[in-house]
């Protein structure tokens, strides 16, 4: 029997900072829906899918802040989503901007969860690579702020067997770090879930701007090739309030091959039936275990 899972891209555009959270979770729904409809077992929303990204601006208000947060999930205004993916009987990965009170202590994390086909939360992973800065930079078009408003996860990079596969979710910028892919591909990794919000415009380097697309298919395809792993990326995409994103979702084959490619930069899902016994070619063919020379990689870890 061959295992084959039909998984959705759902990129999103802009998402306004007048909509309200349950405007946008209409939009999450109708984008389920139209994935079941299309026979898909899975759908991908994208990085801090609930809200426009707020780290594009300097905010000073704590609780404006945290009003970007969800403190429960799914909470009152995410509940519908939950309920209609369970009763579509689809899972669905959502990343969200993640508020924990620990005794006296709030702590912010940019997060994702991956939901089963009964709307129940089975695997949870804390963005490990904040990108940015902490500071203001008000002579930049828009800023970066993750380091300040989010502290690096501390969940490792974590394995969860859901849908019939050995599952993993990255964030972001996670995606450009080969320890990310390598962290998930060593635990037998088939199927990587990564949301995304990237900028063209990268103020202080704006020599990469032009290689903004290409940058990040190159480490999609690099990653999915090396370590014999699906991944499916779903973008936030377009020009969101004046910060224009690359878009560009797509779904790459553990061959390293995009298979499926976003062609608007609006709502849109993009499908494709993964056969996850593909990674065995490349995890057991390409890269058998028996070849690695641990040995000689010291330095990975030593610095
Ligand atoms: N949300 C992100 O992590 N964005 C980064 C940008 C800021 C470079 C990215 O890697 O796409």
């Amino acid at each position: 029997m061959p295992r084959i899972l039909t998984i959705a891209a759902a990129q999103l555009g802009p998402i306004t900072r007048s909509e309200t959270r349950p405007q946008v979770v209409e939009r999450l729904i109708g984008l389920l829906q139209q994935a079941k409809q299309h026979g898909c077992e899975l759908a991908v929303f994208p990085e801090c899918a609930l809200t426009p990204f707020f780290p594009h601006w300097w905010i000073e208000d704590q609780a404006e802040i945290d009003s970007y947060c969800e403190s429960s999930l799914p909470g009152p205004e995410t509940q519908s989503l939950f309920e209609e993916a369970a009763r579509l009987g689809i899972g669905f990965c959502l990343g969200y901007a993640e508020l924990v009170q620990e005794g006296e202590q709030t702590r912010r994390f940019n997060s994702a969860v991956v939901v089963e086909q009964d709307g129940r939360i089975v695997g949870h992973y804390r963005k490990v690579h904040l990108p940015g800065h902490a500071d203001h930079r008000p002579s930049n078009p828009f800023q970066n702020l993750e380091k300040r408003f989010f502290e690096p996860g501390d969940l490792g990079f974590p394995v969860f067997e859901v849908f019939g596969a050995k599952t993993g979710m990255l964030i972001c910028n996670d995606r450009r770090w080969p320890e990310s892919y390598r962290c998930l591909g060593l635990q037998g990794c088939e199927l990587v879930l990564l949301g995304y919000n990237t900028p063209r415009h990268y103020p202080e380097y704006p020599e990469t701007d032009r290689l903004a697309d290409f940058h990040h298919q190159l480490s999609l395809q690099a990653g999915a090739y090396q370590n014999g792993m699906w991944i499916v990326a779903a973008a936030k995409a377009g020009v969101e309030e004046g910060v224009e994103q690359i878009g560009g979702s797509m779904i790459v084959a553990p061959s390293g091959e995009v298979v499926a490619r976003a062609t608007t930069l609006g709502d849109e899902l993009l499908i494709h039936r993964c056969d996850l016994d593909l990674c065995r070619t490349y995890k057991e063919g390409v890269f058998p275990a028996r070849n690695r020379r641990v040995e000689s990689y010291g330095r990975l870890t030593q610095t």
